[in-house]
């Protein structure tokens, strides 16, 4: 992320939100969240964890079309305090952790076109409130995400965020979560793409490990194809305890002088759900 703009785009406040202006919407637009919608909705029960869908059920998330941010923040803000509110595209990362540290939560307005619908570098509007909204319900993680953005702050002035971006990565985007001898999705990346909710809990390709904060942190990760590396988490009382009550100074510190894990690495202390096999990573190598 580019940190040097910080000016906000034309049209969008000092703290780059913008009018969601839902009444703009094409019905095109809502044809495309409806397809989105469906197609996930139908493949997420019993992939996902419950928490997602009941999260899905006290927002009316499945009624048709875009969801009004209104009216999705009016529900939010009586369940946990949250609020949905429109930004451009991707803001600048203190702009980021500063919103979800007042629990709002930025979501892209725009919607994917056609042609981007399984794939698309910028969050869209399907991607943030399908992916990321529902959770918010989740008193334990809606805590949590109001952590992880005064962490970010923190972070920032230490010259850290990089580590810990690899925490909101690996939990909030991809993460999984066991669900007794099974395991469920719930990463906003993974549940709002219908290939990786596949991938990520089925192929024999990706390793799935037990979290841990300090390996987790250590480890890179891709942001152009299905991740190589899940992390699991027990539950989100469990993620938030083990990120809460930690001064991370320390922790920066240690990274600083240890090296970085690849992603498709395996740790000899790491608690091994699946060894993958990496058949996908390499078989998209150049040769
Ligand atoms: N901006 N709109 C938006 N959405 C994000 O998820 C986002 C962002 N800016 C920065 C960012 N994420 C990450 O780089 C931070 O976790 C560091
Ligand atoms: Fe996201």
């Amino acid at each position: 992320m580019a940190q040097a703009d910080m000016t906000p785009p034309e049209g969008a406040a000092a703290d780059w939100t913008v009018p969601q202006d839902w009444s703009a919407y094409t019905p095109g637009e809502h044809a495309m969240w409806d397809r989105l919608f469906e197609r996930q909705a139908a493949m997420l029960p019993g992939r996902v964890v419950p928490e997602f869908l009941e999260g899905l059920d006290i927002l009316r998330m499945a009624r048709p079309g875009i969801p009004d941010f209104a009216e999705l923040s009016e529900r939010l803000m009586k369940r946990t305090g949250w609020q949905v509110v429109a930004v451009p595209g991707l803001v600048p990362d203190r702009v980021f952790f500063a919103h979800l540290a007042n629990r709002r939560f930025v979501a892209g307005r725009f919607i994917r076109r056609p042609e981007q619908i399984d794939y698309l570098q910028e969050p869209d509007v399907f991607h943030d409130v399908f992916g990321h909204v529902p959770l918010l319900t989740h008193p334990a993680f809606a805590d949590y995400m109001q952590a992880y953005g005064e962490g970010g702050l923190r972070a920032d002035g230490l010259g850290s965020i990089d580590h810990l971006a690899r925490l909101y990565w690996y939990t909030v985007e991809f993460g999984l979560m066991r669900h007794g001898d099974d395991l469920r999705l719930y990463g906003a990346g993974i549940v709002s793409s219908f290939g990786e909710s596949v991938f990520a809990l089925e192929d024999a390709s990706p390793n799935r490990i037990g979290f841990d904060l300090k390996r987790l942190m250590r480890t890179q990760y891709r942001i152009d194809d299905y991740q190589q590396s899940y992390f699991v988490i027990d539950s989100f009382e469990d993620l938030l305890r083990k990120t809460s009550d930690v001064d991370f100074g320390p922790i920066y510190r240690e990274l600083e002088t240890e090296s970085d894990v690849a992603p498709d690495v395996v740790l000899a202390q790491d608690r091994v759900y699946h060894r993958g096999s990496q058949d996908h990573a390499r078989a998209k190598m150049p040769c």
